[in-house]
């Protein structure tokens, strides 16, 4: 089957979805042409405490730049997710928890919810936290991370969370850069069977920021392992819960008040914290929860994203809890104990919509259609996948094995500082087709230029760029506004530019090709390559290191890295053993390196820069048409990286 076989929407699909064929073409129309009234119209789903005065106040600019939706008004963001279903749907579940060890699964209500969140909320302020406060969330996926996150909005403090998986040197410089005096964590985390130590993480993280530090912890008791206690500063969840009263009122917040801070890797330097800000935002993640998936009240949704990344946040906890949605949460991993898993908990819940990520599909894939053995999966309506190019074979296995050709497909791109879905299909108006993301949502106007900034036409590849604002949109780096417009306004005069490549096909479909820039995306995982470059330098026995992506038939990318160690060090099996743990202490598993390539030099122009496209070549073992080399300083350094190559594969 070819990758542009197209795939009409079904017509059981299109009859009783909320937007069908002709419905896209006239909203999409509106939201273009009229962007104010069509915004002023969506806004309605929000329950406001004090109405918005202006819809849209926009320039991309960077002269008079500046981002502002919905200005005057004012919103509680728990209120919207809580208080508001429960005069209608307070008994309905809100989360369903499923535990690392199959078995044990738990229901949440929306009255249940609502309760521990302002409990939580009171928590928070009797420690002092008052509106404007960054809270560090270190958790792993538990209701209690939910909780935490719709406390902090119940208040007016900001919440960052930091994924589980990153290591106490990562999430040090994560809870220094945003000045947060507070954590919230969990004794341990389950994964797989494997115990993840979160305390033990935070309290060497703690340790490393030294007097800038944090003085309070608070520690949800979630395996019960004996942990390091340090009385002054660290505090048992259930205790102070159990101390704390139920009433909470929500604070009135401005529209454009800051929601949350959420780190993300670039191509250069430090990771940005992306600041999200409140009224904009929950409604770019409901609408699109609920059309993207056509989510209709009464179905249940899982979203196998990790609520570290910026998945979790839209489509597992605004997204769906706005629009009042029974979700499933997920401890674990997809193939534990078995590949048979993520089956087991479509049926035993009857899921109706799964939102997952094309590297847990190719891990399915892998083994065939063991994955759905014994499976009924007849509850699926609609699929999804995010966060990476999927490729044809993985959506048409996805397709007829999970899907048993049934279910449309959503693939939908966007990014953590798109806050919410930008090009996707919508099931009951999009024909699909397979690695396409193919068209932009209500109010999104993606446009292909070249490397000089011409606007390219019709079919065409290119650089994607966004050329006006939503509301879902990132408003800032914490603390480095500068920063913000320089990143994404400044390569491309006047517009957004996502650091992807995309070809738009002769029906205006886009197809995104992958980063432009030197970010990875390795099963999902943004990581920018001067971020795991620092890493090995800061490696006593390196001088040099250059690291690209490699294909990867599961991850997608996997990490390739060229290192030069110092003049007085040989290579060794021990070493590269070292450097691999070294790289995962630094940054966490999630960077570790899959190929060490020790090399005695690296292709560098005269002026010093590391020729990078030529790195990536010779990592594929694309030896041929290696492109211009005469601005290399020492020419000879590629056919030495070719022979070392070689050798290595
Ligand atoms: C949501 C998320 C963003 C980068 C983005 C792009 C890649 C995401 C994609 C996709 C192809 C898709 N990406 N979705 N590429 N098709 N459907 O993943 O956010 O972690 O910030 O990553 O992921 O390269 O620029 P984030």
């Amino acid at each position: 089957m070819s990758a542009d076989h197209l795939y009409p929407v079904p017509p059981a699909v299109a009859q009783h979805a909320h937007i069908d064929a002709p419905r896209y073409q006239a909203l999409y129309q509106a939201s273009i042409s009229h962007p104010e009234q069509f915004w002023a119209e969506q806004a309605r789903r929000i329950d406001w405490m004090t109405a918005f005065s202006q819809v849209k106040q926009t320039s991309f600019d960077t002269e008079q730049f500046g981002i502002q939706w919905f200005t005057g008004g004012q919103l509680n963001v728990s209120a919207n997710c809580l208080d508001r279903h429960l005069a209608e749907r307070a008994e309905q579940t809100a989360i369903i928890w499923e535990a690392d060890e199959p078995g044990s699964a738990i229901h949440i209500s929306y009255r249940e919810l609502h309760a521990q969140v302002c409990r939580f909320a009171n928590v928070l302020k009797q420690q002092g936290v008052v509106q404007g406060d960054v809270v560090t969330l270190y958790m792993p996926m538990i209701p209690e991370v939910v909780i935490a996150m719709l406390a902090c909005t119940r208040i007016g403090a900001i919440h960052s969370v930091v994924f589980g998986g990153f290591s106490p040197e990562a999430l040090s410089s994560r809870i220094g850069d945003c000045g947060s005096r507070i954590v919230v964590t969990a004794d341990e985390g389950c994964r797989a069977g494997r115990r993840i130590p979160l305390k033990a993480n935070v309290d060497a993280a703690i340790e490393l920021l030294g007097d800038r530090s944090v003085n309070q912890v608070i520690v949800v008791r979630h395996t019960g392992a004996d942990v390091a206690w340090d009385a002054r500063r660290d505090h048992d969840y259930d205790q102070l819960m159990s101390r704390a009263e139920a009433h909470c009122p929500p604070l009135a917040m401005d529209s454009e008040a800051p929601l949350f801070i959420l780190y993300t890797s670039g191509s250069t330097g430090q990771p940005k914290g992306i600041v999200h800000t409140t009224a904009g935002y929950l409604l770019y993640a409901a609408l699109t929860h609920e059309t993207v998936f056509d989510y209709q009240p009464g179905e249940t949704y899982w979203c196998t994203a990790d609520v570290g990344w910026i998945t979790g946040h839209s489509y597992m906890v605004y997204g769906p809890l706005a629009n009042g949605c029974t979700s499933v949460m997920y401890e674990g991993v997809p193939n534990y104990p078995d590949i048979t898993r993520m089956a087991q908990i479509i049926d035993s819940h009857k899921v109706n919509i799964l939102y997952t990520a094309p590297t847990a599909i190719r891990a399915m894939m892998a083994q065939g259609d063991a994955a759905v053995q014994g499976a009924d999966g007849s509850s699926l309506r609609i699929l999804g996948s995010a966060g990476e190019p999927i490729n044809p074979e993985a959506w048409n296995w996805f397709h007829q094995t999970v899907g048993q050709g049934r279910c449309p497909i959503v693939d939908t791109w966007w990014q953590t500082e798109t806050g919410g879905i930008m090009v996707t299909p919508l099931p009951g108006a999009t024909a699909l087709k397979p690695g396409s993301a193919t068209r932009p949502f209500f109010g999104v106007r993606p446009a292909l230029v070249d490397n000089e900034g011409q606007l390219l036409e019709g079919e065409a590849e290119g650089n994607l760029i966004l050329l006006d604002s939503w509301p879902g949109q990132a408003r800032s780096i914490h603390g480095d506004h500068s920063r913000f417009i320089e990143t994404y306004f400044s390569t491309f005069k006047g517009v957004y530019f996502t650091g992807d490549g995309a070809r738009r096909d002769a029906d205006g479909y886009y197809w995104i090709t992958g980063r432009v820039d030197d970010v990875l995306n390795v099963s999902g995982h943004r990581m920018g390559t001067a971020e795991i470059e620092s890493a090995l330098v800061a490696h006593q026995q390196v001088a040099e290191a250059a690291v690209v992506g490699v294909a990867h038939d599961i991850k997608g990318q996997g990490i390739y890295a060229y290192v030069t160690l110092n003049a007085d060090v040989q290579p060794s099996e021990s070493l590269r053993i070292e450097l691999i743990q070294w790289v995962r202490r630094e940054i966490g598993p999630i960077a570790t390196p899959d190929c060490i390539h020790w090399t005695s030099g690296l292709p560098k122009t005269r002026s010093g820069k590391i020729m990078r496209r030529i790195l990536r070549k010779i990592a594929a073992a694309e030896y041929e048409g290696l492109g211009d080399l005469s601005t290399l300083a020492d020419p000879a350094v590629v056919d030495h990286l070719i022979n070392e190559h070689r050798r290595i594969s």
